[in-house]
């Protein structure tokens, strides 16, 4: 059983935020939801202080082995999130992990310090690499504003707070780094890359933002190199993702470095994709067909 932040789950494989309606599946599949939920841990999509709308369609392309999305943050807001979303996903048989994003330090706060509050909550995860929204990059690209921003909101909680990584940046690792120095519990990595495709029937931009971000399996080997970058750089314990398909593609990711490995763009291929990844993972670790060990990061 790993451990997480102090945080017991019951196996490595969670999904990313974004990527995966709890509410919507249990509507769909009721209570068998519950019985055998894909995740150990849920990460809710990124909340705002207020209401959005998110962008216009085309918020999704398809690429190769991969999709670029522009989705824009469509979220009911702090309040909204707490009177409607939170008593929902409290009845998950997961730890709950919500993902906040502001666009400065005051709103920031002020998400940190109201989900920070509730007992349904277990770590809060600071979205400091969102590609869609022009104001959300400045945090997450630069170290000095990312320990800032740590600086400012690591007193307002006891709970962990886990910083995820843009990995729109040329060294992923200050970042990390930064983020332990302002107090940080441990990084996710990766969101999406920054990305575009012109739709060739009007040879313009195929998603109405002019760009998104990338994920899927096309991303994988970025990702693994970037949880092996900030593995040799930091001592906190991270969560990797980025094209996680299989239980083969999760090992990879643990013998990169990552304690916990996170679903993705899957789970839209298959909302059973965690429970699957998990069996084979476990096939993998116990069968030994795939020789684990954190690798030699020279
Ligand atoms: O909502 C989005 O468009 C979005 C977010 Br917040 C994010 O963090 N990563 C992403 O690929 N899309």
């Amino acid at each position: 059983m790993p451990e997480f932040c102090g945080i017991e789950l019951e196996h490595p494989v969670i999904n990313a935020s974004g990527t995966y309606d709890a509410i919507a599946a249990r509507k769909v599949f009721g209570d068998a939801l519950l019985a055998d939920f894909p995740f150990s841990a849920f990460v809710s999509k990124t909340i705002t202080p207020e209401p959005r709308a998110g962008n216009e369609p085309q918020r999704i392309w398809e690429t190769p082995a991969g999709m670029i999305n522009s989705i824009g943050l469509p979220n009911k807001g702090l309040e909204g999130f707490l009177a409607e979303d939170l008593p929902q996903l409290a009845e998950l048989p997961v730890p709950l992990v919500v993902s906040v994003m502001a666009t400065n330090r005051e709103d920031f706060s002020r998400l940190v310090q109201a989900i920070g509050a509730r007992d349904e909550v277990a770590a809060i995860e600071l979205n400091v690499s969102c590609p869609n929204v022009h104001s959300g990059l400045i945090v997450g690209e630069q170290p000095s504003e990312t320990e800032a921003l740590l600086e400012a909101l690591r007193p307002l909680t006891e709970k962990p707070l886990i910083v995820k990584l843009t990995p729109n940046v040329a060294d992923p690792g200050a970042v990390a780094v930064a983020a332990e120095a302002g107090g940080a519990d441990a990084v996710a990595l990766i969101n999406t890359l920054k990305a575009s495709a012109i739709d060739p029937a009007t040879g313009q931009p195929a998603l109405a933002a002019g760009h998104g971000g990338l994920s899927g399996p096309a991303v994988r080997p970025i990702a693994l190199q970037q949880v092996r970058a900030v593995k040799s750089t930091c001592e906190l314990p991270i969560i990797g993702m980025g094209g996680v398909s299989s239980g083969a593609d999760a090992a990879e990711f643990i013998a990169a470095g990552a304690t916990l490995v996170a679903v993705g763009s899957e789970n839209f291929r298959d909302p059973q994709a965690g429970s699957r990844i998990t069996k084979e993972l476990e096939t993998k670790l116990s069968g030994g067909t795939l020789p684990i060990q954190v690798l030699d990061l020279q």
